[in-house]
């Protein structure tokens, strides 16, 4: 663990670190006029996470793998994990008491809350559902937005909103450990689950994501449908040059938190451009792009969609695709001066 972690020691040699309980009830502490309400929506959030983590590990053992036969809103077989983690979220955060409006990718339309509060919640709850049956990291990703009527009649317009909006967001990612990364606008913050108490440990304080990485992160069999641009961009990233440490190496695991989690912690870029068969790439902009593009911005990095920057753009569907670009500022940037046309080797 490191030095920098607040910790306290316990007879002279255990070392008990800053759980996520106690980073978050610091942060209430500081904010003038809190009134606990957010601490405890995020306590009911870190619960839902630890349950998704519990099924999850169990998954290959209890008859939780393969598909629901039911289709989603995206036109995509539900998986019975995907199924569950979605209905862990709702149950979960409708109990809290804080929530006006949960979207989740998951879901036609916005479920008012039976117990509206003054936050709107939006959540992919089990991102990277190709890799669910093959044991492969997979994960959970949310955004939080004040409600702009806290006191109304919650509607679905109070979930259109800029990501430049978000007041929290991160991830759960059920890897080899269980982490849960977390911005609430100071910074991002990175937590491991402990299995054997159920309790989240700070392990990552203050992630910054490198200037420029040494890594990119696309799924290339898409190359025949993407534009001669994005195709330039590609064969230039592959290219040798000692001057800027080309050609990257290659990662790409088919779940976005993975991918974005190495990207966050390692640099250099992921993206899911638009190609000839989906124009607006797959990513759904309220539930991976803006949460993503959140924490990049927090972690000194950059998301665009390619050119523009995500956290600018106005919703106009609760499901909306967007193409995304995250990774290092330097990163990003080429990217984007291959799509405008600035550079073409
Ligand atoms: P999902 O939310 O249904 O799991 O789909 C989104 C996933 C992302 O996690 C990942 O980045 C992308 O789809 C991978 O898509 P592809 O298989 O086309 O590379
Ligand atoms: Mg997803």
């Amino acid at each position: 663990m490191s030095e920098s972690i607040p910790s306290m020691r316990v007879a002279g040699s255990t070392v008990v670190g800053t759980t996520l309980r106690e980073h978050v009830l610091a942060g209430m502490r500081a904010a003038p006029g809190a009134t606990g309400e957010f601490t405890s929506l995020l306590n009911h959030l870190s619960l839902a996470i630890r349950i998704i983590h519990s099924r999850v590990r169990q998954a290959g053992l209890a008859d939780l793998l393969g598909y629901t036969g039911e289709t989603n809103v995206q036109g995509e077989q539900v998986q019975k994990l995907d199924s569950y983690a979605n209905d862990v979220l709702v149950t979960v955060l409708d109990k809290s008491g804080h929530c006006g409006i949960i979207g989740s990718e998951e879901i036609d339309d916005a479920i008012v809350s039976s117990h509206p509060g003054k936050y709107v919640v939006l959540f992919d709850p089990l991102d990277g559902s190709s890799n669910i049956d093959t044991n492969v990291g997979i994960g959970t990703i949310f955004a939080i937005l004040r409600r702009t009527e806290p006191r109304g009649v919650p509607t679905v317009a109070e979930a259109l909103r800029p990501g430049r909006e978000i007041a929290c967001a991160g991830y759960a990612l059920y890897g080899p450990s269980t982490v849960f990364v977390l911005s609430t606008g100071q910074g991002v913050h990175g937590f491991t689950l402990d299995p054997a108490i159920g309790e989240f440990f700070l392990s990552s304080p203050d992630i910054r994501c490198p200037i420029q990485g040494s890594m990119y992160s696309v799924n290339e069999g898409n190359f025949p449908r993407w534009s001669p641009q994005i195709r330039k961009w590609n064969d230039w990233i592959k290219m040798e040059s000692r001057q800027d440490g080309r050609p990257y190496g290659m990662r790409y695991v088919g779940s976005l938190v993975a991918d974005a989690h190495r990207t966050l912690l390692k640099g250099g870029i992921f993206a899911y451009p638009g190609d000839t068969k989906s124009p607006n790439g797959k990513l759904r902009l309220l539930y991976e792009a803006n949460p993503m593009a959140y924490l990049f911005e927090q972690a000194g990095g950059e998301a665009t969609n390619g050119v523009d920057r995500i956290l600018d753009i106005q919703p106009e569907k609760l499901h909306q695709r967007t193409p995304l670009v995250i990774g290092s500022k330097s990163d990003v940037g080429a990217f984007r001066q291959f799509v405008t046309g600035e550079r073409d080797e």
